[in-house]
């Protein structure tokens, strides 16, 4: 059976007995919207939110059966978030913070699709959202200034604003391995799980893939399997979460003053606050980083990375907190053999770093076993298993845990054409390519909500999102306050901005290995840092200061009066401080100062 069979099968199923699944509905043909948005995750429902609070019509389209993004699509067992959950959620609305309820420090994903579910219903966005509908074309009409926007079920819309909300971690990642039809059991991919779950119980299962989705599935898929082989092709570090029980007292607490920890959160390169220590490990004593090591591993979770200041500036540096986790590996993992396998070679927290709940121990298990396909590849599929190394592992059921196209992959899915004829998928060939992140030229009037060339993955995700929506929302106000027809970037400036983002990646370490950031994780892709890694309030600074002076680096085309300065409705609550206790990369790069 192939992954594709295996998935739509239980999608369909699932689909059929979910409650959000739509019934059948006539297609939508000649509707005019102010916006249309791609996508119901956090960003697109947000962005409904306020288009609406600010009186314009909308549209959402959504290819699942129900809102969620990322939280709909990756019900793999273990899948939880890895910010903490009082963080991980929206900061928009006071009442919302203090009336919901986060059960676990690190939230599970049926608590987070549940969250996602409230606020559809909190602020009665369902009605404008039109669910199982992928958007498959969307077309700039030049001699009328809009949008058309076509789906697979046949609806033909246009709007003034185009605006992609398709998530970053989407478009999964399916590795053309050889023979893989001719393998008898099911296979699955975890960021498209069945919605009814799946049942190992006395399955030999496979696993391939090493990152944070099989490392939050692995411990618990061991459990029921009665033999668990896992293909890595990349060791990784992976950091404890400790998760726990919120407790009413710790819930109460954030909640007297949620406002102050938005606040700091905002203000720290991550867009999440955690305790993070300036000082440069190589400044201090073997004792003194062994002592800070130990304590920030008893503490868990991504926070880790804040031990010491310099750990992603500094290769000497960085080789001493990996040489820890190697350490801890080697204590966790019994069998020798297997415990040098999973030790990585590479810079700590290159690859996005794994939060985990006993991934290593469950090697410790005696059915638990590691296959290194690094040099010897997975040859191909049988009937019965996976073949590596001439080597036949006999399997009933596959996980690929192969993760994404990573930021671009799910606009490779939509057949996306600006001005000129211009296609999207071609501008973007050797990389994607946008001004801020926000906009691309070429694109009019076309929005990218946490798009490639902003700090996106690399910053708190809900807080990412939010800050992009009220620039983009105040930016659709202001071209409306003109009476515009469109807004679009500037060559030079989406040239100037790309030059800096390539320029800021190199100032950090994690710009140094394959990963999934550099789009290395898929062959045949171009290997461009995509994210934004100046930090994250570093770069609310200059989207603040390019709106402060007239949408800069924008051409406006049509107004009717051009000297109006724009209005801050929603972007106020982003004019914050930096934290400059905290070392971001764009300050490093800027200062042009050695990090010790
Ligand atoms: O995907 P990944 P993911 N043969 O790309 C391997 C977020 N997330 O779904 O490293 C063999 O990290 C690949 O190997 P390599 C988070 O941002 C968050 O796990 O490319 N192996 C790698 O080991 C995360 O980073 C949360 O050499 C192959 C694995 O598959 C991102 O999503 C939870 C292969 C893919 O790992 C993606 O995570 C889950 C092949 N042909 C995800 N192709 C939390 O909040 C790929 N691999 C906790």
């Amino acid at each position: 059976m192939t992954i594709t069979g295996a998935i739509n099968l239980d999608e369909k199923r699932s689909m059929a007995s979910s409650t959000s699944r739509q019934e059948e509905r006539s297609k939508e043909v000649g509707a005019v919207f102010d916006a249309v948005v791609v996508g119901a995750g956090f960003a697109g429902l947000y962005m409904l939110h306020r288009l609406r609070g600010l009186g314009f019509t909308a549209r959402v389209y959504e290819a699942g059966g129900g809102v969620g993004g990322t939280w709909y699509w990756n019900r793999y067992p273990g899948a939880r978030c890895d910010v903490e959950s009082m963080q991980y959620s929206f900061s928009f609305s006071e009442e919302l913070d203090q009336q919901w309820d986060w059960s676990e420090k690190y939230a599970p994903q049926p608590e987070i699709l549940s969250y996602a579910n409230h606020v559809a219903d909190r602020f009665e966005l369902r009605p404008h959202i039109r669910f199982d509908t992928r958007v498959t074309a969307a077309t700039f009409d030049a001699t009328a200034k809009c949008w058309l926007i076509e789906t697979d079920r046949g609806d033909q819309v246009s709007a003034k604003f185009c605006i992609m909300a398709v998530g970053c971690l989407s478009a999964a990642n399916r590795p053309p391995f050889k023979d893989i039809e001719a393998f008898r059991g099911p296979i699955y991919h975890t960021g498209e799980w069945p919605h009814d779950g799946v049942d190992f119980t006395a399955l030999r299962v496979g696993v391939i893939g090493t990152g944070s989705s099989a490392i939050q599935s692995i411990p618990i898929i061991a459990q029921q399997a009665s033999s668990l082989t896992v293909f890595q092709r990349t060791a990784t570090y992976s950091v404890p979460a400790w998760n726990q029980k919120l407790t009413p007292e710790y819930r109460k607490t954030i909640k007297a003053d949620y406002p102050a920890l938005r606040a700091k959160a905002r203000a720290r390169p991550t867009g999440f606050y955690f305790p993070f220590n300036m000082k440069p490990a190589l400044e201090a004593t073997a004792e003194e980083r062994e002592r800070q090591y130990e304590e920030a591993w008893e503490r868990g979770g991504l926070p880790f990375l804040g031990a010491f200041g310099d750990l992603l500036f500094e290769k000497a540096a960085n080789d001493t907190i990996a040489e820890f986790a190697r350490r801890k590996i080697r204590e966790i993992v019994r069998d020798p053999a297997t415990a040098e396998l999973l030790c990585p070679d590479n810079v700590f927290g290159c690859k996005r770093l794994c939060v985990d709940t006993g991934y290593f121990e469950a090697y410790n298990l005696p059915h638990v076993k590691l296959v290194d396909v690094s040099k010897t590849p997975i040859e191909r599929f049988t009937a019965d298993g996976i073949v590596v190394d001439a080597t036949e592992y006999p399997l009933d059921a596959v996980v690929c845990a192969t993760g994404f196209a990573a930021m671009t992959g799910s606009f490779d899915r939509i057949r996306i054409t600006g001005r000129n004829g211009l296609a999207l998928s071609e501008k973007w060939r050797a990389g994607p390519r946008a001004y801020l992140g926000v906009a691309s030229a070429g694109f009019p009037n076309f929005f990218t909500i946490t798009g490639p060339g902003s700090p996106s993955v690399l910053a708190s995700m809900i807080q990412a999102i939010e800050q992009h929506v009220d620039w983009m929302v105040d930016c659709m106000a202001h071209l409306r306050d003109l009476g515009a027809d469109t807004l679009e970037p500037l060559q030079r400036y989406e040239d100037e901005w790309i030059e800096h983002v390539n320029e800021v990646s190199k100032v950090s370490l994690r710009s140094t290995c394959s990963s999934w950031y550099v789009g290395a994780n898929i062959p045949g892709r171009p290997r461009v840092f995509m994210p934004y890694i100046g930090g994250f309030p570093v770069y609310v600074q200059k989207c603040n200061e390019v709106m402060s002076n007239g949408f800069e680096g924008f051409v406006i085309d049509g107004a009717d009066i051009n000297n109006e300065a724009p209005k801050v409705r929603l972007t106020e609550r982003w004019r914050v401080p930096l934290d400059i206790d905290v070392i971001s990369p764009a300050a490093v790069a800027a200062r042009r100062v050695p990090v010790v």
